[in-house]
């Protein structure tokens, strides 16, 4: 008889281990069929920084294009890197530096003030252009 009672709780267990591992099993199955719908924030930002350019230099080839701007103080220039190497565009006393534009990365200066300014490529320091920065209000 004791074998018995032994063996009957046994079995007993077994059923309670099964029992558990069902148990533990569908909650998880519940979370994942009834997880709510998460809609997508519609991505329509425009494009602020395109808007706000009055002059565009376009990195290409290792060159800057074009490589003398003439900028009047207030005014914006977007680079635009368009080769598979990182840019940047670094004055070379220091008044401003692009850090490194991927493909297709835009960067804007503000010309704030008046004078000549010679830049280069960190990356490609034989790279050159010159930003000009002027005094007219136009
Ligand atoms: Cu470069």
């Amino acid at each position: 008889m004791k074998y018995i009672s032994y063996f009957f709780i046994a079995i007993a267990s077994a059923f309670l281990v099964i029992l558990l591992s069902l148990s533990s099993c569908s909650p998880n199955h519940r979370v994942m069929t009834s997880q709510p719908m998460v809609m997508e924030q519609p991505k329509s930002e425009p494009q602020t920084s395109q808007q706000t350019a009055d002059a565009t230099v376009k990195i290409h080839n290792f060159k800057f294009e074009p490589a003398n701007l003439v900028l009047a103080v207030g005014k914006t220039v977007q680079f635009i890197n368009v080769d598979e190497e990182p840019h940047t565009a670094t004055a070379t006393d220091g008044t401003f530096n692009s850090k490194a534009l991927d493909t297709n990365e835009t960067w804007n200066y503000i010309a704030t003030k008046p004078g000549t300014y010679p830049y280069i490529c960190s990356i490609h320091p034989f790279m050159k252009g010159t930003l000009t920065v002027t005094n007219k209000k136009n």
